[in-house]
């Protein structure tokens, strides 16, 4: 299961866990419900393995690429670190997995608050198109993750606010009861 919690208020380094005292724990039905979905595989096979490939096949991940995000490998490090920490939303689903190292992707709640998910080698997630999210390292600084496109990838971020457009006002509906 994944490892996800709301995060306190302070402003020290973003890298940090910000785990609120006590822990206010988000389960995975919590996660669902906002449209974010979890799948744990064999990292260590992904080139091989069939569990991946039903996934990419079911839904259409025909794009993929493989992102190391480290100091010395990932030109302009720190521009790329505050770019994927600002709030934004995408007009795709995200899809991300992770090859090697760890990270936290952080999401709105249906009520704006933060929840940080923990994401270690193996944890593959989808967030929902029109989802506010950021990204960041954690302090081991180093991520490998695979980078998942239903066809020709769109990276463009519509920082927040992105309250006027469709997707956005889509994906708060999804969010209704019928
Ligand atoms: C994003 O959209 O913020 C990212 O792609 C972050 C790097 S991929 C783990
Ligand atoms: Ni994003």
């Amino acid at each position: 299961a994944l490892d996800a919690w709301y995060i306190d208020d302070s402003d020290e380094d973003q890298r940090m866990p910000h785990r609120q005292n006590p822990n206010q724990p988000v389960s995975c039905e919590d996660l669902q419900k906002l449209g974010i979905f979890h799948f744990k595989l064999n990292a260590d096979i992904y080139e091989t393995d069939p569990e991946l490939e039903k996934i990419r096949k079911d839904h259409g991940y025909s794009y993929s690429d493989i992102i190391t995000i480290a100091k010395d490998t990932l030109p302009n490090y720190e521009d790329k670190l505050k770019m994927f920490f600002q709030e934004h939303l995408h007009l795709d689903e995200e899809i991300r997995y992770i090859l090697d190292g760890r990270a936290y992707f952080d999401v709105r709640d249906k009520d704006d608050r933060w929840i940080r998910i923990s994401m270690v080698k193996g944890d593959l997630i989808t967030l929902p198109a029109g989802i506010y999210h950021r990204f960041t390292m954690d302090e081991t600084n180093y991520t490998k993750a695979m980078r998942l496109f239903v066809g020709e990838p769109v990276w463009k971020a519509y920082n927040r606010p992105a309250d006027d457009t469709d997707i956005r006002q889509q994906y708060l509906s999804s969010l209704e009861c019928a």
